[in-house]
C-alpha cells in the first residue's frame, strides 16, 4: 500500500516536459482526477499548456494496459499473470546470457523516468544483467548540449541558473528552441527580454521575436562563427572576462576569423546586417542569456554546433555572470536527472564517468561488488537499436520509458532490428508501438499512482507525489525490476520497490559526484525547500547545505576554474539536396503532442487539436510539386518514405520543409530522416535530411497516421 493512498489531493508536477509545472491534483479514482496549476511553484506561477491541463485524462486510456501480456508461439499477445510473465523474461534471459554472453542482453531507458527508477534501471543493467548495453532516449535529446557544456564548464546542468532570472534579462537569444509550443508557461519570463529567435521557420517563438535569424538547416555552427567574428571585428569582446575567466580563445578564434558576415551569409542565408545586430544587442545588453534547443543540438555536428554558441557567450562575458548565462533547455520530463543517474552507456550514477576508476571503485563500493565485476561502455542508442539481432549485437531488448518505433531515425531499420530480436520486453502505461512489437508487456503505474523525485530543466530537484493506487495490475517500473532482478538470483533487498529506499541509494552513489544528490531528503523537499544540484551532504555538525541554484558565479567546474573555449569549425551536414532530393526537411513539434504521440493521441482534447501528419512547406514549393494546400504528400528521402498533409506557410523558406514527429505508421517523420551520428555524441540528424515531395493519387489518399 503506498504511503499516501489516503489523501484526496497532492501537490505535484506535470507528467510531460522539464519545466514540470507545479499542479495539485485532487480525485479519488482514475476517472475523477482534477488538475490545477500551482501559483506558487515559480516555473510555471499558474500556468499550465494544454498538455498540462489534459494530463489526467491520459490515467483513463481507453487502452491502458492493465495487464501483463505474453506472445503466444507466433501470434498473439494474450493477457498473463505477473509471475508467469516475468519467469518467461527471465528464462529466457538466462538462456541468451548462457548461449551468447552478458552483452546479448540491452537495455533501453528514458529521460521521463523518476530519479529513482532511472538509479534502479542501470544498477538493474549492469549488475542483475552485467551488460554494458544500455543506453536511454536522452542519447536522441540532450547528449549534444551536455557534451558541449561538460567540455566548456566542466559540469552539464541544462540551465546553470533559475528560470526566473530570464525575466530580469534584457535580451535572450535563443538558438534552435520553439519555446512557445514546446514549453508555453516559460514565455512569462520571456516577456521583458527582448528575443532573437535563430530558427529556418517563422515559428510561434519567432513571431514573437525582436530580431529573427533564419538560416538554412544545418548551418548554425558558420553563423555562430560568424557572431563571434563580428563580435571580435567589432570590439564588442569582454576582454577581461577572457583573459581571468577562460582558456582556449586564440584557437578559437583561428577558425572563426575565416568567416566573416557576407560568408556567413552566403551558407546560411542571414543577411550579413542581421548578424550585426544580433550581436550589438547582445553586447549592449547589461544581461543577456544564449539558450540552445533542440534545432541546434539534433544534428551530426551537434556538439560542436553548441560549443560554437557557448563561445560566442564566452566572448561576451555572461556564463558565470549573476543575471547572464548560457544554457539548454532540457526537454524530457526527467531529462535533467535522467542523464546523471547511470542509464546512459557511458556514466555511472552522480553524472560519474564509466571509464574513471575512481567512480567506479565508489559504485562498486555502494552496490556492494568489485569494481572489476562492473561492464565498461556500451553502444548509444541509434548504434544499439541497429545492432539488434546482428551477429554480435543483443538478442534481447528491455524498454523502460522509450517508443523508438516511432521516435528512433529511420523508423523502417529500427522496427526491422526489432522484429528480429528473440526477446523484446516492453515497460509501458499504454501499447506504444514499441509494445505491440513485443514478446512481453509490463503495464506500469503512472505519475500520479507514484512517489518519487525529478530534476527539472534548472537542477531543482521535485517530489512527485501519488495519489491514487494503481488501476488494474499494474506495478511500479521498481516492482518489474525487482522482480526480474530476484529470478536472475538478486538479493530483494539490494532493488527495493519503496522510491524513498532507492532515492537513500542514490545518495550515497552521487555523493561526491559532480550532480551530487547527498543533502537531498525527501523529508527536506517535502517541507518545500528549493533544492537545486550540487547539493552535499554537510559533515556532522555543519548546517544543511542550501543547493546551488546559480553554478560558475565564482569558478568554472574544470580544475583551473575556468572556461574552455573549444576551437570548432563549419562542416555541412551528411547530407546535401541534388537533383533527386532538391529539398530540405526538419522535423520538430507542435505544442498539443508530446514526443512519440503514444501518451498525448490518447488524450481526445489533444488528438483533434493535433490528427495527423502534415508538412508545412511554402505555397510556391509546394505547387512546383503539384500539391495544393490540404493535399496528401508523399515526403521522399534516400531512406524512404511518409505521408503528410500539405500545409502552406508563406512563411517557409522556400528550399525547407517541416514535419512533426509525434505520429505513428505511415504518417511518421522518422521513416525519413538521416541516422548519420554525431561523432562525439551519437546524436542523430534529426534536424535535416534530404528530400523531395509528390502527390499521392486521390484513390490512395488516407490519413497519413
Ligand atoms: N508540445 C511539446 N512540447 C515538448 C515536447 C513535445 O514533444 N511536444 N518535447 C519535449 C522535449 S523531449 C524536448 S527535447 C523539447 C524540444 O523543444 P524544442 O527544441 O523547442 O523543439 P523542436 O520543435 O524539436 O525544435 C525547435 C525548433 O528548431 C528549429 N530548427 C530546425 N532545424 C534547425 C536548425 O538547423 N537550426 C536552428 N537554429 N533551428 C532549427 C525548428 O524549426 C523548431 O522550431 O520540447 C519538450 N516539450
Ligand atoms: N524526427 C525526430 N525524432 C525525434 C526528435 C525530433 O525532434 N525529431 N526528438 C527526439 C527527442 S528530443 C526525444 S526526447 C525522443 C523521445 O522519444 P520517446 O522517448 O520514444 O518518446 P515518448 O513518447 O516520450 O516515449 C515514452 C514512452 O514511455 C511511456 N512511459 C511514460 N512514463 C513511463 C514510466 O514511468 N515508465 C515506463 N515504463 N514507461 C513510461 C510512454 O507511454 C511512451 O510510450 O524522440 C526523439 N526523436
Ligand atoms: S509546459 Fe511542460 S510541464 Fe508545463 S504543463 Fe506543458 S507539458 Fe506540462
Ligand atoms: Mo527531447
Amino acid at each position: 500500500m503506498s504511503e499516501t493512498s489516503s489523501a484526496r489531493a497532492v501537490d505535484t508536477h506535470c507528467p510531460y516536459c522539464a519545466l514540470q509545472c507545479g499542479t495539485r491534483l485532487a480525485g479519488t479514482r482514475q476517472a475523477d482526477v482534477t488538475v490545477r496549476p500551482r501559483a506558487d511553484f515559480p516555473v510555471n506561477r499558474g500556468g499550465l499548456c494544454q498538455k498540462g491541463w489534459t494530463a489526467p485524462t491520459l490515467l483513463t486510456a481507453p487502452d491502458r494496459l492493465l495487464h501483463p501480456l505474453v506472445r503466444e508461439e507466433g501470434g498473439d499477445l494474450v493477457p498473463a499473470g505477473w509471475e508467469a510473465a516475468l519467469d518467461r523474461v527471465a528464462t529466457e534471459i538466462r538462456r541468451i546470457k548462457e548461449e551468447h554472453g552478458p552483452d546479448a542482453v540491452a537495455v533501453l531507458g528514458g529521460g521521463g523516468l523518476t530519479n529513482e527508477k532511472a538509479y534502479l534501471l542501470g544498477k538493474f543493467a549492469r549488475l542483475a544483467l552485467g551488460t554494458s548495453q544500455i543506453d536511454y532516449n536522452g542519447r536522441f535529446c540532450m547528449a549534444s548540449a551536455a557534451a558541449a557544456a561538460t567540455a566548456a564548464f566542466g559540469v552539464d546542468r541544462g540551465l546553470p541558473f533559475p528560470v526566473t532570472d530570464l525575466g530580469a534579462s534584457d535580451v535572450v537569444l535563443l538558438a534552435g528552441a520553439n519555446v512557445a509550443e514546446t514549453m508555453p508557461p516559460l514565455m512569462q519570463h520571456l516577456r521583458t527580454p527582448r528575443l532573437i529567435v535563430i530558427d529556418p521557420r517563422a515559428s510561434a517563438t519567432a513571431e514573437r521575436a525582436a530580431l529573427h535569424l533564419r538560416p538554412a538547416p544545418g548551418t548554425d555552427l558558420a553563423l555562430a562563427l560568424g557572431l563571434l567574428h563580428v563580435a571580435v571585428a567589432e570590439g564588442r569582446c569582454d576582454d577581461a572576462y577572457i583573459a581571468g575567466r577562460t582558456s582556449g580563445f586564440a584557437a578559437a578564434w583561428e577558425h572563426a576569423a575565416g568567416w566573416w558576415p557576407e560568408r556567413v551569409e552566403q551558407v546560411t542565408g542571414v543577411p550579413a546586417s542581421l548578424q550585426r545586430e544580433a550581436v550589438r544587442m547582445l553586447a549592449d545588453a547589461g544581461r543577456a542569456h544564449i539558450l540552445t534547443g533542440r534545432g541546434a543540438e539534433q544534428h551530426s555536428k551537434g556538439a560542436d554546433q553548441v560549443s560554437a554558441y557557448i563561445n560566442l557567450a564566452l566572448a561576451l562575458g555572461l556564463p558565470g555572470r549573476e543575471g547572464s548565462g548560457f544554457g539548454a533547455l532540457t526537454g524530457q520530463g526527467n531529462g535533467q536527472g535522467g542523464r546523471e543517474m547511470g542509464q546512459k552507456a557511458d556514466q555511472l550514477p552522480g553524472y560519474r564517468s564509466l571509464t574513471d576508476p575512481a567512480a567506479r571503485a565508489h559504485i562498486a563500493d555502494v552496490w556492494g561488488v568489485s569494481a572489476d565485476t562492473l561492464p565498461g561502455p556500451g553502444r548509444s542508442a541509434y548504434e544499439l537499436l541497429d545492432a539488434l539481432g546482428t551477429e554480435n549485437g543483443p538478442r534481447a531488448l528491455i524498454v523502460l520509458g522509450c517508443n523508438p518505433a516511432v521516435s528512433a531515425p529511420r523508423s523502417t531499420r529500427v522496427v526491422e532490428r526489432l522484429a528480429a530480436l528473440d526477446l523484446l520486453v516492453v515497460a509501458d502505461i499504454v501499447p506504444s508501438e514499441t509494445a505491440q512489437l513485443a514478446d512481453v508487456v509490463l503495464p506500469v503505474t503512472q505519475w500520479a499512482e507514484e512517489e518519487g523525485t525529478i530534476t527539472n530543466l534548472e537542477g531543482r530537484v521535485l517530489r512527485r507525489r501519488q495519489l491514487l493506487d494503481p488501476p488494474g495490475e499494474a506495478r511500479s517500473d521498481l516492482h518489474v525490476l525487482q522482480g526480474l532482478a530476484t529470478r536472475l538470483g538478486a538479493p530483494t533487498a539490494h532493488y527495493p520497490t519503496r522510491p524513498r529506499l532507492v532515492f537513500e541509494e542514490l545518495r550515497r552513489a552521487s555523493r561526491g559526484g559532480k550532480a551530487d544528490y547527498s543533502g537531498i531528503t525527501y523529508e527536506r523537499l517535502d517541507a518545500g525547500e528549493a533544492l537545486h544540484w550540487p547539493c552535499p551532504e554537510p559533515s556532522a555538525d555543519a548546517p544543511p547545505h542550501p543547493g546551488t541554484p546559480r553554478l560558475f558565479l565564482d569558478s568554472f567546474a574544470h580544475p583551473d576554474g575556468r572556461a574552455r573555449f573549444l576551437p570548432v569549425d563549419h562542416r555541412p551536414a551528411a547530407e546535401t539536396p541534388d537533383a533527386d532530393h532538391p529539398l530540405i526537411a526538419t522535423t520538430g513539434r507542435v505544442l498539443a503532442q508530446y514526443q512519440s504521440g503514444a501518451q498525448t493521441r490518447r488524450v481526445p482534447e489533444l488528438d483533434k487539436a493535433a490528427p495527423e501528419a502534415f508538412v508545412e512547406v511554402h505555397p510556391d514549393t509546394a505547387a512546383r510539386s503539384g500539391l495544393r494546400d490540404g493535399d496528401l504528400a508523399r515526403v521522399i528521402s534516400p531512406r524512404g518514405t511518409t505521408l503528410a498533409r500539405t500545409r502552406y506557410d508563406h512563411r517557409c523558406r522556400p528550399d525547407t520543409v517541416f514535419l512533426p514527429f509525434h505520429f505513428a505508421g505511415a504518417g511518421r517523420a522518422n521513416l525519413i530522416t538521416n541516422p548519420a551520428l554525431d561523432p562525439k555524441t551519437g546524436m542523430p540528424e534529426f534536424k535535416v535530411c534530404v528530400v523531395r515531395l509528390e502527390p499521392v493519387p486521390e484513390s490512395h489518399a488516407g490519413a497519413p497516421s
